[in-house]
């Protein structure tokens, strides 16, 4: 959906560890990062992820969004995400929005 509306996407697969986010975000320097979660168990991983972007000092050069079945735009402000979407085409609504762009 996102490439479809002329995003340029990265995609790091299943399993992604916080160390291959940061390194990531360092190497390509996107303007969003998006993580899915399916199950309750991974969605608590993205805090970790927001946490150690701070820690690398990238926090402020990425908005963060979030979805999957589990999550919920509460548990997108409280780990301090940019922003959650409960489907795709929301989504690409929300990039656009966030990053200011028709
Ligand atoms: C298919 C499925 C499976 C398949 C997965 C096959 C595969 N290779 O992908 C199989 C059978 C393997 C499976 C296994 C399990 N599953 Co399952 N599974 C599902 C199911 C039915 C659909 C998931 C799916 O693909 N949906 C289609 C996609 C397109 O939808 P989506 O993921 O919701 O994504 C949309 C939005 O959420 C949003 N979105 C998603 N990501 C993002 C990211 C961003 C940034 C944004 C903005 C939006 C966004 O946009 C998407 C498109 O609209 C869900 C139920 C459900 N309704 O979601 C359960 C579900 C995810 N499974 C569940 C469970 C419990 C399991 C198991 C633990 C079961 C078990 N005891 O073994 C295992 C775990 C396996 C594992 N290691 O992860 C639970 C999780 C509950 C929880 N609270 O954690 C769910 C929610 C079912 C339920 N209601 O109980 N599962």
């Amino acid at each position: 959906m996102l490439e479809g509306h002329g995003f340029e996407v990265t995609d790091l697969g299943v399993s992604v560890s916080q160390e291959k986010f940061i390194a990531a975000v360092a190497d390509r320097k996107p303007d969003v990062l998006a993580m899915s979660a399916l199950l309750t168990t991974t969605m608590v991983e993205m805090q970790h992820v927001v946490r150690a972007l701070g820690e690398a000092g990238q926090r402020d050069r990425v908005k963060v969004i979030v979805g999957g079945a589990p999550v919920t735009r509460a548990y997108a402000d409280q780990i301090r995400a940019d922003g959650y979407a409960a489907d795709a085409p929301d989504a690409v609504v929300l990039c656009k929005e966030i990053l200011k762009v028709a």
